[in-house]
């Protein structure tokens, strides 16, 4: 039995969509980010990050103690190897989903979540940051559009690659990027939407309204994800 420490936001979609689509049993806890439920000293000796998603392999790959594995991009390889699929073993093909995988967790997920603090949390707007992450952002759907105009899927086949980057184009629409204008992506996003495994659990739904307009958070809750809070429990 795997544990999924979960959020319901991309990064945590990523995990649940693999756990799904691998049909290995798991259960999973759902954190409160805005409670700072994940906070706490026992989530940090999970996870020294502080973040969410973790999976806990309580029947780790190679024997031993329950194995807790963070980062989202290492989750989908450790689960990948050890189910051995959605990673290609060829070289060459292994090669190109990585290089897609390493591209999501350095480009696409951290400068869409730039754009989302700066569009949907900053208080007030301030022009140059928008601007700055937006371009980004746009600039890494041009690079996504050209990569599925001439491939069906990120690598040569669908991958952890496609599990990575999916949850972040679903949620593009909360930065005002309309996936319309990029005909490949709206294949692929089709595609992959499709999938019984992307489609099951209901822990899977992101609401419209969470992605809706600006979240207004009071003190303690930006706290928790953003100020003193936040810095406390990592430096303690
Ligand atoms: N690079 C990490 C990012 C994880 C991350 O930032 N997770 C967010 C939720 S999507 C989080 O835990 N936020 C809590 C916080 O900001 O305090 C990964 O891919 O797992």
């Amino acid at each position: 039995m795997i544990d999924l420490h979960f959020v319901r936001t991309p990064n945590g979609h990523k995990a649940s969509i693999m756990l799904e689509e691998l049909g290995v049993p798991y259960r999973s806890r759902v954190y409160d980010m805005l409670k700072g439920e994940h906070l706490t000293a026992d989530f940090r000796a999970l996870n020294p990050n502080c973040r969410l998603p973790v999976i806990v392999d309580n029947e780790p790959a190679g024997g031993g103690a329950p194995l807790p594995v963070f980062e989202s991009g290492a989750i989908l390889i450790y689960l990948a190897e050890k189910y051995g699929r959605l990673l290609p073993g060829d070289a060459r093909r292994r090669s190109v989903a990585l290089q897609w995988l390493m591209w999501q967790m350095s480009g696409l997920g951290p400068m869409h979540g730039q754009a989302h603090h700066f569009v949907r949390y900053c208080p007030e707007p301030i022009d140059y940051p928008l601007q700055r992450y937006r371009n980004e952002a746009v600039r890494l759907l041009h690079v996504l559009e050209h990569r599925l105009s001439e491939a069906e899927y990120l690598a040569d086949e669908y991958s952890i690659a496609d599990i990575a980057c999916w949850p972040w184009i679903r949620a593009a629409r909360a930065i005002e990027l309309d996936i319309a204008a990029f005909p490949a992506i709206k294949r692929w996003y089709k595609a992959i939407d499709a999938r019984d495994a992307v489609r099951r659990g209901a822990e899977l739904k992101m609401s419209d309204a969470s992605l809706a307009g600006k979240p207004r958070l009071d003190a303690e809750q930006w706290s928790n994800l953003f100020g003193a809070n936040m810095l406390g429990a990592v430096r303690d």
